[in-house]
C-alpha cells in the first residue's frame, strides 16, 4: 500500500458539516485549533493512507476534495469543527491509553496462561511420546520420562498385561506368568495374609488387605484352565510369580478371593449434575474436585489412599501438564475449600485420542497418602470381566454445569441414570460408529438426566453385591441432557490392565 501527501478537508470527512462560503476565511480559531494543524479554512495537512481514503468518501464530490482542491469553510463551522476536532482527539488518546492497557492485560494473562517454570509434569506412558517440549521430569530436574516408565508387560500397541486378575464373581485372583504366557488361578490351599499384602503391594495398594476362600465352580472357563499353589513363605522383595507353582488341579477346590482396599462403602448409608439434585455428606466419599491454580476443572475418584482416577482429556492440554499446579480436594460436598491435596504424579493413558476420546484414562498420585474419614474413602475398581445391568442401580456426581452452558453447582450433585448398551449407542440415531470398547453410554433415551462440562474425570458408579463399582469416568457428549445424546464415559472395566500396570510401575520409577 502506497502513501502520499495530500490535503484532506474535515468537510471532506464530515460533509455535512459543511457551509457557505462567507470570505471571512481568516477569522481565528481557538490555540488548541491551531495546534491541532487546522488552518485559518478549516483544513489540515498531513500524509494520508489511501486506502483510509477510499474507506470514507463515498461521492464523487468527496472524491474531488480528497485529489486536493481547497474547501472554503464559515467561521461558525470553523469553530464547530474545531470542536469536534477537539474531541475526536480527546477521544482518539481515550481509545489508544485503553487499547495500550488491554493489549498489555492480554499479554500478562497470556503469559500467565501458557508460561509456567519448567516443573514436574504428566507424563504420557510411553516414552517416545516425551518428546523435548514435554519436560516429563521427576523432581524438578530435567530428565525426560525415564525408561523404566516403557510398559514392560505389553504385548501389543495397544495391550497391557496385569500381573494379577481379580475375577469377575468374588474378585477371584489370577496371577500371569510370564514364561508360561498364561494365567494362573490360585489356589486358597497355604493361602495366608503375607500373601495377600505381597500382591496387593505389588498392585500399587497399600493398605487394607482382605483374602477369602472362594469355590471354584465359576462358569468362566478361563478360571479352570491353570491352577498354582502357593510354595513358600515370601520375604519383602518377593514378586507374585515366584511364590506359586502350578499344579494339575486346587486341591480343595477352592480360590482366593482377594481386596486390595475396603472400598465401595460409603460411611452412612443414609441418603441428590443436570436433571440431578444436591448429594448428602458422605455418600460419594470417593467423589474428590481437582483444581487446577485453585479452580475446579473436573472431577475424580479415590480409589485408594493414594491415587485418584480421573479422565485423561482434563490433563492434556500444555497448561494443565504440570503437575505441580494441581490440587485434589477430597472430603467435601461443596465446592468451596476443603481438604487440599497436592500431587505427585499424573499420567494419562498413552492411547488417548483427543479427536475421537478414546482411551480417555487418567491417574493422579498424591504426595501424602490421604487418610481415610467418614466423607473420604475409595470406591471399588471393577473386577475384570464385571458385568453391570442396563437397569441397575447405576449414578453420577459431579459438580459440573447444572444445565447446558450454565454454571458450576456450589454443592455436589448426583443423579441416577441407566447403562445403555454400545450397540444401541453406535446406531445413527445416537453416536453413529463413535462408541469404541473404552467407551459405554448412560443416561435415557428422552436425555434430561445426565453429566456436563465440569462433572468430567468423575465417577459412573453401580452398586452390586452391597457395593459400589466405578463402570465409568465421565467422559464425553454431545451437549447435555438431549434426547438421545446420552452421556459418555468411559468404560473402566477393560481399562484395568492399564490402570494395574501404571499403580505398579509408579512405585519402580526411580
Ligand atoms: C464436558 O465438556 C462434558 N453430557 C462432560 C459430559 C458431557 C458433555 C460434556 C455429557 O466436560
Amino acid at each position: 500500500m502506497t502513501k502520499k501527501p495530500s490535503r484532506v478537508c474535515l468537510f471532506d470527512i464530515f460533509p455535512g458539516a459543511q457551509g457557505e462560503e462567507d470570505g471571512n476565511s481568516s477569522t481565528s480559531l481557538p490555540e488548541y485549533c491551531l495546534e491541532a494543524g487546522i488552518s485559518g479554512d478549516g483544513c489540515i495537512s498531513q500524509v494520508v493512507d489511501e486506502a483510509a481514503i477510499i474507506i470514507s468518501t463515498v461521492t464523487d464530490q468527496q472524491n474531488q476534495n480528497v485529489s486536493g482542491s481547497e474547501t472554503p469553510c464559515s467561521p461558525d463551522d470553523r469553530e464547530s469543527l474545531c470542536s469536534l476536532h477537539h474531541i475526536s482527539k480527546i477521544l482518539l488518546h481515550i481509545s489508544v491509553i485503553v487499547t495500550i492497557a488491554a493489549t498489555a492485560l492480554s499479554i500478562c494473562l497470556l503469559l500467565q496462561y501458557f508460561y509456567h517454570p519448567a516443573v514436574q509434569q504428566a507424563c504420557p506412558d510411553f516414552l517416545e511420546n516425551c518428546d523435548q517440549s514435554l519436560n516429563c521430569s521427576l523432581g524438578g530436574s530435567a530428565n525426560l520420562c525415564p525408561p523404566s516408565r516403557l510398559p514392560s508387560n505389553r504385548t501389543s500397541a495397544t495391550e497391557y498385561r496385569s500381573p494379577v486378575l481379580l475375577l469377575t464373581g468374588r474378585s477371584l485372583l489370577q496371577v500371569y506368568s510370564a514364561n508360561a504366557g498364561k494365567y494362573y488361578t490360585v489356589c486358597h490351599q497355604g493361602w495366608m495374609p503375607t500373601h495377600g499384602w505381597t500382591v496387593c503391594r505389588e498392585l500399587g495398594f497399600d493398605s487394607h488387605t482382605l483374602s477369602s476362600p472362594v469355590p471354584l465352580t465359576a462358569t468362566d472357563p478361563t478360571v479352570l484352565e491353570a491352577f498354582a499353589v502357593v510354595n513358600k513363605t515370601i520375604g519383602s522383595s518377593s514378586n507374585i510369580e515366584s511364590f506359586l507353582s502350578p499344579v494339575v488341579t486346587c486341591p480343595t477346590q477352592e480360590g482366593v478371593s482377594l481386596q486390595c482396599t475396603d472400598c465401595g462403602r460409603p460411611a452412612g448409608e443414609s441418603h441428590r449434575i443436570v436433571g440431578g439434585s444436591p448429594a448428602t455428606w458422605g455418600r460419594w466419599p470417593w467423589q474428590v474436585s481437582l483444581r487446577w491454580d485453585g479452580r475446579h476443572v473436573c472431577g475424580g475418584s479415590i480409589i485408594s489412599s493414594q491415587w485418584v482416577i480421573s479422565a485423561a482429556h482434563c490433563f492434556v492440554l500444555s497448561s494443565f501438564l504440570t503437575v505441580g499446579r494441581w490440587k485434589v480436594h477430597a472430603g467435601s460436598v461443596s465446592l468451596n475449600p476443603a481438604t487440599s491435596h497436592s500431587v505427585r504424579n499424573i499420567y494419562y493413558n498413552g492411547q488417548y485420542n483427543s479427536e475421537t476420546n478414546d482411551y480417555d484414562v487418567a491417574l493422579l498420585k498424591t504426595s501424602q497418602p490421604m487418610r481415610f474419614s467418614e466423607t473420604l474413602r475409595p470406591v471399588c475398581l471393577p473386577r475384570t470381566r464385571q458385568q453391570f445391568q442396563t437397569t441397575g442401580n447405576c449414578w453420577i456426581s459431579g459438580w459440573g454445569h447444572v444445565s447446558e452452558g450454565g454454571q458450576l453447582s456450589p454443592v455436589l450433585r448426583e443423579a441416577k441414570v441407566h447403562l445403555i448398551s454400545s450397540h444401541i449407542c453406535n446406531q445413527s440415531s445416537h453416536y453413529p460408529g463413535m462408541i469404541s470398547s473404552r467407551m459405554l453410554c448412560a443416561g435415557y433415551p428422552d436425555g434430561k438426566v445426565d453429566s456436563c462440562q465440569g462433572d468430567s474425570g468423575g465417577p459412573l458408579v453401580c452398586q452390586e453385591d452391597g457395593l459400589w463399582w466405578q463402570v465409568g469416568i465421565v467422559s464425553w457428549g454431545e451437549g447435555c441432557g438431549r434426547p438421545n445424546r446420552p452421556g459418555v464415559y468411559t468404560n473402566l472395566t477393560v481399562l484395568l490392565d492399564w490402570v494395574y500396570h501404571r499403580l505398579q510401575t509408579d512405585s519402580v520409577i526411580p
